[in-house]
């Protein structure tokens, strides 16, 4: 128990006892297997050594994070990005000082790379348009180049990023977005939105609109703007936007759409140091997607990347030297709240994020079970879930002061459950995180099985029927 712990004050409380009644006769939610999905920045093509076949420590980590994900390309710079192949007038856009937000040109090589990084990896995508610059005839060409190279990898166009910040409402957003969808359907493309910030009102005006016309609805997340932030403040949950979920959610269902958060992260411009990119983020990252699951979300695109190197490569900025040791300088590569840190020269490595999302992504597949938890006074979180026969279950304990042992009951008598934990040093770890293998727990003949889980750590438990 005490290996877990190191780094924060011990306090000389107990262990929390706290209980977790599963409810296999109650199934909830199915859970999809892009659960577990990533957002990068359109801006990220600039440079086709990126998203590339050739880029193979970039495969296997996104490979192993989920075979069958979603990568979405938008973010603020597709509502820069132009189509090289475009012959038509553009209207000039603004270049923003000092972000990465100005008119850049997509090349072909860019989306063959891309279709090549989609294949190895066996990702599908959704791809974002420039809505802003108001041309939906480039738009439309943008979509068939992207269409045509990676085939039927492509799962939807959104168009537009956030149009929230630059339209005045929705009737607005809807006027400037119908032509595009339109041109887009007569091109026999798929399209999905509306890809707002962080407008609930706007999914569902949407839902009701072009329900019909749309493979998915969406919206993003982010629980704050940087530099804001904090550990205890990212760990202890956000109840009113699990709320809102429900409300679209319930949007959804009316028109048999899936949600997908296409765009979220802990705290926006670019994520807070010392709280997006240490181990605290694991355990929200893993918390938030089960509860989203839970909630009936079929997937959440974790924003990142790498906008270094491309600044470097568009020769607009000089890649700022960065003391330290390689781990360090692909850290500082990496936006903060980039589930991968590293670049195409230096390498990539997971985050402690990463490894939080391979624990909810555990769930893919399986159908989410209620669960009654009763906590003990600690700050804990649980789901469970049935997959066939097996029966699993993650707990997380996002108390930085108590370790607590949690009983789970509702098992089969005698089940023998296998375990991983998700764990590091401290909450404020930014290396050493692991999420491995770690014994075995199995039911007593009442079905009831303890664990201990100490303060900042988690646990993800597969039962199955037979001893
Ligand atoms: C979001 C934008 C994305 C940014 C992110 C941030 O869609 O392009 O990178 O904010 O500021 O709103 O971190």
């Amino acid at each position: 128990l005490a290996a877990a712990t190191g780094g924060f004050a011990r306090a000389a409380a107990a262990p929390a006892e706290a209980r977790f009644a599963m409810q296999p006769d109650r199934p909830g939610r199915a859970v999809s297997p892009t659960l577990a999905s990533l957002s990068y920045e359109t801006l990220q093509l600039a440079d086709p050594a990126f998203f590339s076949p050739d880029n193979r420590e970039l495969v296997r980590l996104f490979r192993a994070l989920n075979p069958q994900g979603v990568l979405r390309i938008g973010g603020n710079t597709s509502d820069y990005a132009s189509w090289s192949g475009y012959r038509g007038a553009l209207p000039p856009q603004p270049v923003h000082e000092g972000g990465p937000q100005r008119p850049f040109a997509l090349q072909p090589q860019a989306l063959e790379a891309l279709a090549g990084f989609l294949r190895a990896t066996g990702w599908t995508l959704v791809f974002g348009v420039n809505l802003k610059i108001g041309v939906p005839a480039m738009a439309v060409e943008l979509a068939r180049a992207v269409r045509q190279a990676v085939g039927d990898r492509l799962l939807a166009i959104q168009i537009g990023n956030e149009a929230n910040n630059y339209e005045a409402d929705y009737a607005a957003f809807d006027a400037a977005w119908t032509p595009y969808a339109q041109a887009l359907r007569a091109a026999g493309l798929p399209a999905a939105g509306p890809d707002t910030g962080a407008n609930t009102d706007w999914v569902i005006e949407h839902a009701r609109r072009h329900g019909d016309a749309s493979v998915f609805l969406s919206r993003h997340y982010y629980r704050d703007a940087a530099p804001k932030g904090s550990i205890p403040d990212l760990l202890s949950g956000d109840a009113g936007f699990y709320a809102e979920v429900e409300r679209i959610v319930r949007a959804a269902d009316a028109r048999g759409l899936p949600l997908r958060l296409t765009e979220a992260n802990s705290y926006y411009f670019g994520g807070r140091d010392g709280v997006s990119n240490v181990f605290a983020s694991a355990l929200w990252g893993a918390d938030f997607m089960l509860a989203l699951a839970q909630r009936g979300v079929a997937g959440i695109h974790f924003h990142g990347g790498t906008l270094r190197s491309v600044e470097a490569s568009l020769g607009r900025a000089a890649n700022a030297a960065v003391a330290g040791d390689l781990q360090d300088r692909r850290d500082a590569a990496a936006s903060r709240y980039s589930a991968i840190a590293g670049d195409v020269a230096l390498g990539f490595q997971p985050r402690p994020l990463y490894h939080g999302l391979q624990l909810a992504q555990r769930f893919a597949g399986a159908r989410m079970l209620s669960g009654r938890l009763d906590a003990g006074g600690a700050n804990l979180t649980a789901y469970a879930a049935r997959r066939g026969d097996a029966l699993q279950a993650a707990l997380l304990n996002k108390d930085a002061a108590r370790d607590a042992a949690v009983t789970v009951s509702g098992l089969p008598a005698g089940a023998a459950g296998r375990v991983m934990r998700l764990r590091a040093d401290a909450l404020d770890s930014r290396r050493g995180v692991s999420f491995a293998e770690d014994g075995t727990a199995t039911a007593d003949a009442h079905g009831r099985c303890r664990l201990a889980l100490p303060r900042g750590s988690a646990a993800w438990v597969e039962w199955n029927r037979t001893a």
